[in-house]
C-alpha cells in the first residue's frame, strides 16, 4: 500500500478527482459537503490496475486551512498536484509546493484538472516549470476532466507507476504515527488515526503518546476499514488504544515506539538560504511555526551562523557573536527551541513558516542534532555553526559522536542514526579522538599526582572521574586500563612501577615472611595463600582450613611469622591484606555502610564484619555512631 496526498489551490478539483477515482466522498464533514468546501483532511483509497492499494489523503487547498494541509501532507512519501486548465497557477499553488519541497517529498505528479473548461496547456507549462524547480523534479503529467472522465485512465496507470517506483521503507524502522484525527467510539473507546510512514504496528504493542510519553495499548488495528493485526508503513492506520482517556490524544501528537525516539526540545537545523533576503541572516524573525508531520509547534530561533556548503571540503563561515551580518555561504544554521516538545531524529525534515507581515515564508530545515549541547561559553555558537554546516545529511553516528564526545548506545539510537561504534564502558559510545585525548589526560593526572605526593596511594577512579568531567566511573576504569603507565589497584591509579606503600600500622609491621616455620605449615600456608590469590577477601572457610590442617595452634604460629593475617578466629587472610582493603575502602564515598564495604572488597559478611572490626582496632577506620565507618586521615 501507498499514501498520496493531494496539493494545490482551492476549487482547482482535488477533492472532486479523488471522488472520481475511489468512489469515496473525502470531504467528511456535514458543513464541507454543505459549503464544497474542504476544511480539514480526507481519506480515501482505490486498487491500482497493478493490484496495489493507494490511499490518498486530500488536503484544503483555502489559505485558511494551511495548518490542516500541513498535518495532511507531512508524513506521506508522495503528491498529487492539482491544477485547474481553467484556473493556472495560483498562489496557494505555489504555497503548497513550496511546502511540498521544504518537507523534501520528492515523488509526484501532475495532474491538470477541468481540462473540459479550457486548454490545459497553458497551466501545466507553467505548473511544471516550477515543479521541476523543486525537489519533485520533472514529474508525469495528466490532464483529465472528473466531469467528462477523459484522462482519468491515464492517470490511473500514471498513479500505479508512481506506486510501483516508490521505496518499499524497513518494516523494521521505528515507529512513529503521527495522529491525524482521535475520537472516541461507544463501546471501543479511543481512535487515532494517521499515515504510518515505515515500521509495524501490531495489536498488543505498547507505544508512547507524545508529548506525555504516557504508554498507551493498541488494542485493535484498522486499515482502510479492514481489522488487520499487524499493519506495515507505508500505510493509513486506525488505532483503537487501551490506557487513554478520550481527551487525550489530538492532531499532532504522536505514538511512537518506546526507546527509538528522542522527544526533543531544542534543536539544531540546517537549510540553504532561500533566494531574497528573508529567511537569510538578515530577514529571519525571533520566532517561527515548526510544522513536521501532524504536528505544529512555535519556536524561538537563534542563527548560529552562515556557511557551507555541507559535506566534507571547503566550508567559509560568517562568524558572528551576535548573528552574522551577511551570508558568507548558501547554508544557515540555527537552534530552534520548541515549546512544545516533539518526537524526532536526526536527519528529519522540519518546514519553519513564518505567515508573517512581510509576506510569507516557508523553509525546509534539516534536522541535525535532537539533543544539542549547550552553547556556554563565547564563541561557542559560531563554532558549533562552523562544525554543523558542514555536517553531511542525514548525519551519522561519527558525527554526532564528535559532538558530544560520549554518548550512551541507547541515546545515539534514540537519535536515529545509524553506524554505531563499539562501546567504550558498559553502554557508552566514544569519539575516538575525545577518548584518546581523555586516556592522555588520565594518564598525566596519575604521573603528576604521584609525583605531587610519592607517598599518596594514587589518585581514587571517583576523584579521576570527576577530574575528566566523565559521567560515569566506569568510563573512568575504562580508560585506566587503556592508559599507558597507568596501573589500576584496588580502586587507585598509580603510575606502573610504583607500588602502593604499606600503611604503617601495627597489624602489618612484621612483614617477616623469612621466619622459618616447620615444612607442613609453609606447605598449608602457600596452598591457603594461592587460594586467596584471585580473591584477597575470600578468606577460605573452616572445611578448607581443616582440610589443610590449620588448626588454631597452626594459624596463630603463621601469623607470628608473618605468612598469615589472623582477623579473627576463623577469618585468615594474606599478609598485606588489611591494606589492600584500606585502598579498596578508601575509593568509596565516605563514610560507607557495611554492605557498601562488603561489595567493594567483594566479600562475603562473614569475612567483611571482622574485617572492619580489625581495621578499627588497627586504627585505619573508624566507627560512625551510625554504624557507618570512614577511613582515618593519614
Ligand atoms: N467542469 C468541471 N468541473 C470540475 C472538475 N473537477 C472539479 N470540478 C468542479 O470544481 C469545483 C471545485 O472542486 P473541488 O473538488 O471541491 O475542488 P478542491 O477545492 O480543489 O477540492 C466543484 O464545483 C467541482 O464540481 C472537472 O474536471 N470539470
Ligand atoms: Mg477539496
Amino acid at each position: 500500500m501507498q499514501v498520496v496526498a493531494t496539493a494545490g489551490h482551492v476549487d482547482h478539483g482535488k477533492s472532486t478527482l479523488v471522488r472520481a477515482l475511489t468512489g469515496m466522498e473525502p470531504d467528511r464533514w456535514a458543513e464541507e459537503r454543505r459549503r464544497g468546501l474542504t476544511i480539514d483532511l480526507g481519506f480515501a483509497w482505490m486498487d491500482l490496475p497493478g493490484g496495489q492499494r493507494l490511499a490518498f489523503v486530500d488536503v484544503p487547498g483555502h489559505e485558511r486551512f494551511v495548518p490542516n494541509m500541513l498535518a495532511g501532507l507531512g508524513p506521506v512519501p508522495a503528491v498529487m498536484m492539482v491544477v485547474a486548465a481553467d484556473g493556472g497557477w495560483m498562489p496557494q499553488s505555489a504555497e503548497h509546493l513550496a511546502a511540498i519541497d521544504a518537507l523534501g517529498i520528492s515523488r509526484g505528479l501532475l495532474v491538470i484538472t477541468r481540462a473540459d473548461l479550457a486548454d490545459p496547456g497553458p497551466a501545466r507549462r507553467r505548473a511544471a516549470a516550477e515543479i521541476a524547480a523543486t525537489c519533485l523534479g520533472e514529474v508525469e503529467t495528466v490532464a483529465v476532466s472528473a466531469v467528462t472522465g477523459a484522462g482519468l485512465t491515464e492517470l490511473r496507470d500514471a498513479l500505479g507507476r508512481l506506486a510501483a517506483g516508490l521505496p518499499v521503507p524497513d518494516p523494521g524502522a521505528p515507529v512513529r504515527l503521527w495522529v491525524d484525527r482521535a475520537f472516541s467510539i461507544k463501546g471501543s473507546g479511543t481512535v487515532v488515526t494517521g499515515t504510518l510512514p515505515a515500521g509495524t504496528v501490531r495489536t498488543g504493542d505498547e507505544l508512547l503518546l507524545t508529548p506525555s510519553l504516557r504508554p498507551v495499548r493498541v488494542r485493535a488495528i484498522e486499515s482502510m476499514d479492514q481489522p488487520a493485526d499487524q499493519v506495515r508503513g507505508v500505510a493509513r492506520v486506525a488505532l483503537n488504544l487501551r490506557g487513554v482517556s478520550r481527551e487525550i490524544p489530538a492532531r499532532g501528537m504522536a505514538l511512537v515506539q518506546p526507546g527509538r525516539w528522542t522527544l526533543a526540545g531544542t534543536v539544531d537545523v540546517r537549510w540553504a538560504a532561500p533566494a531574497g533576503a528573508r529567511g537569510t541572516s538578515r530577514g529571519l524573525p525571533r520566532e517561527l511555526i515548526v510544522h513536521t508531520g501532524s504536528a505544529r509547534t512555535p519556536a524561538r530561533v537563534r542563527l548560529l551562523g552562515a556557511g557551507g556548503p555541507p559535506g566534507p571540503g571547503g566550508a567559509s563561515l560568517a562568524p558572528g557573536p551576535a548573528r552574522p551580518e551577511a551570508d558568507a555561504g548558501p547554508w544557515l544554521v540555527a537552534r530552534l527551541t520548541l515549546r512544545d516538545p516533539l518526537p524526532l531524529h536526526a536527519g528529519d525534515r522540519l518546514l519553519l513558516r513564518d505567515p508573517g507581515a512581510a509576506g510569507l515564508l516557508i523553509l525546509g530545515a534539516a534536522v541535525l542534532d535532537v539533543a544539542p549541547p549547550p552553547l556556554r561559553r563565547r564563541g561557542s555558537a559560531a563554532s558549533a555553526a562552523r562544525d554543523l554546516t558542514r555536517w553531511p545529511d542525514p548525519p551519522g553516528a561519527r558525527d554526532l559522536l564528535r559532538r558530544h564526545g560520549l554518548l550512551r548506545a541507547g541515546a545515539l539510537a534514540a537519535m536515529g542514526v545509524t553506524g554505531a561504534p563499539e562501546p567504550v564502558a558498559a553502554d557508552w559510545l566514544a569519539d575516538d579522538a575525545f577518548w584518546a585525548a581523555a586516556r592522555e589526560r588520565l594518564a598525566a593526572l596519575v604521573t603528576e599526582h604521584a609525583a605531587r605526593d610519592p607517598l599518596a596511594l594514587g589518585v581514587p577512579i571517583e576523584a579521576a572521574r570527576s577530574a575528566l568531567g566523565l559521567p560515569d566511573r566506569r568510563l573512568a576504569e575504562a580508560l585506566a586500563a587503556e592508559a599507558p603507565g597507568v596501573a589500576v589497584a584496588g580502586g587507585y591509579l598509580r603510575p606502573v612501577r610504583s607500588p602502593a606503600p604499606v600503611r604503617p600500622g601495627p597489624v602489618e609491621s612484621s612483614p617477616a615472611e623469612s621466619t622459618p616455620v616447620p615444612e607442613p605449615l609453609a606447605r598449608a600456608v602457600r596452598a591457603l595463600r594461592s587460594d586467596l590469590a584471585g580473591d584477597a577477601f575470600r578468606a577460605p572457610e573452616a572445611d578448607r582450613l581443616r582440610e589443610l590442617g590449620l588448626n588454631p595452634r597452626a594459624i596463630a604460629a603463621a601469623a607470628r611469622a608473618g605468612l598469615l593475617l589472623r582477623i579473627s578466629e576463623q577469618v585468615v587472610l594474606a599478609p598485606g591484606a588489611a591494606a589492600d582493603a584500606a585502598i579498596v575502602l578508601a575509593g568509596l564515598p565516605q563514610p560507607f555502610t557495611t554492605a557498601e564495604a562488603r561489595k567493594a572488597l567483594g566479600t562475603t559478611r562473614r569475612v567483611a564484619i571482622p574485617l572492619l572490626e580489625f581495621l578499627d582496632r588497627a586504627r585505619i577506620t573508624e566507627r560512625l555512631p551510625d554504624d557507618r565507618r570512614r577511613l582515618r586521615p593519614r
